[in-house]
């Protein structure tokens, strides 16, 4: 065990072979007799600590082995009450929030419509890449994926504009998967010019730009922090003039019921395709209601 200096956690050795892992032992260090965890990590790589992330605990190795060491030193075999409870009280939750969402209709289109239709679509052959934004949030919340490394996300560093290059490289390294990307109208505009690369290199993927004509996500930090907005307007831009200029396809998503049909459409399309969607983001103000006020930067 090696203790974190960050954070004064404790951690085993990376371990990568059977006979590594035989010497695991989970156990507190000395001085400690029962580790009240809060919040355990189980990544290949060292969890990224911030402000509101902080694990007590972090297993840094192959999650597999890392659960398969833990698992016989469980005592309970059954879930608790409680548990049952709260997880089935997420599920209903989650299945109402699903319903709803899936027969949300008006323009411009709600984001919970288009995570409602998104979430239909994600095959398991599909890899799916996200930019940063607030579209982002909509999606890293209310989309649910049950695969490892089928949705890329610009997590921690943020970096705007990955998705689309993301795409291109997604769709040589997995082939035989459709591949979707999507950024919101600023983001696309840091990397859209990828979109040489896209055409030239005849990279099947479809990359979907969610407009709504600002870098929303800044605007609604701004509000939180300084009571206005500055900078943060831009626009329009036609995606799919964009699109045609580079030898690329362009199609609109322009009602609800439009958002599957032309998302199998593009799907259908050989080489790149750019698929715009005008958002409503009336109710963005309540991705940041629970929010740490000190990750708000
Ligand atoms: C390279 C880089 N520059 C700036 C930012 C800050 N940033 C985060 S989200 C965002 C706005 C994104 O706007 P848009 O792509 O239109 O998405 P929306 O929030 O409107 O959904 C910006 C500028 C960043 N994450 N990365
Ligand atoms: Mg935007």
């Amino acid at each position: 065990m090696r203790t974190s200096p960050r954070t004064g956690c404790w951690i085993p050795p990376t371990w990568s072979s059977p006979s590594a892992m035989t010497q695991l032992n989970i156990r507190p260090p000395s001085g400690i007799e029962r580790i009240r965890a809060n919040l355990f990590t189980s990544t290949f790589l060292p969890a990224d600590f911030d402000n509101s992330y902080r694990p007590y605990v972090e297993l840094t190795g192959d999650i597999a082995q890392t659960l398969n060491a833990l698992s016989p030193q469980l005592k309970r075999s059954r879930r608790s009450a409680l548990s049952s409870s709260i997880l089935e009280a997420i599920a209903a939750e989650r299945t109402q929030l699903s319903r709803d969402s899936g027969l949300r209709g008006g323009l411009p289109i709600h984001p919970l419509r288009l995570v409602f239709e998104l979430q239909q679509l994600l095959s398991t052959d599909l890899t799916l890449c996200l930019d940063m934004g607030s579209f982002h949030l909509w999606i890293a919340r209310h989309l649910y994926s049950f695969k490892a490394r089928q949705v890329l996300i610009t997590n921690g560093q943020q970096t705007l504009g990955v998705a689309l290059p993301w795409a291109i490289a997604a769709s040589i390294v997995r082939p035989a998967d459709k591949v979707l990307s999507i950024s919101g109208d600023g983001g696309f505009l840091f990397s859209a010019m990828e979109l040489e690369t896209a055409v030239r290199l005849k990279a099947n993927i479809v990359h979907m730009v969610w407009i709504d004509g600002t870098y929303d996500m800044v605007a609604a930090q701004e509000k939180l922090k300084y009571g206005r907005t500055s900078g943060i307007d831009f626009g329009p831009v036609d995606v799919v003039k964009y699109a045609e200029a580079f030898g690329a396809k362009g199609l609109m998503i322009r009602t609800p019921d439009e958002i599957t049909p032309v998302l199998k459409r593009a799907f259908d399309l050989p080489g790149p395709v750019i698929v715009g969607v005008h958002v409503d983001y009336r109710d963005n103000v309540k991705l940041f209601e629970m929010v740490n006020e000190a990750s708000i930067h």
